[in-house]
């Protein structure tokens, strides 16, 4: 009887630290995928002084040429960026000069507000 207690309290042990184990295993990997990915870069909100060239709602892009943008080593150049927020398209006429705030999505720039 108290040897079949002891199996069990053993048992019940290590099921415990299993999970526990598990639990920081789940933390170093939260941890990782942190590291990996390049949080300031995703996050950071650049500014752009532009001309509209072409907006494209339907496709949800449009052209700037941009003034060089010291926040991404960029010069000036002509390039599509993505518009997620369709009523942006209202500030985004063809040949308006713009500021707009962008953001960095993986592959893509978008714009995040019009100025
Ligand atoms: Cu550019």
């Amino acid at each position: 009887m108290k040897k079949f207690a002891i199996i069990t309290v053993t048992v019940a042990s290590m099921l415990a630290s299993g999970s526990i184990l598990a639990q920081q295993k789940m933390d170093d990997m939260k941890g990782m995928d942190m590291g990996a990915k390049p949080v300031a870069s995703a996050k950071t909100t650049h500014v752009a002084l532009a001309v509209v060239k072409k907006a494209d709602p339907k496709a949800g892009t449009v052209t700037l040429a941009h003034e060089p943008i010291k926040s991404m080593n960029w010069p000036a150049m002509t390039m599509a960026f993505k518009v997620k927020d369709k009523m942006l398209f209202d500030q985004l006429t063809e040949g308006k000069k713009v500021e707009v705030e962008f953001v960095q999505d993986g592959k893509d720039y978008v714009v995040t507000k019009v100025k």
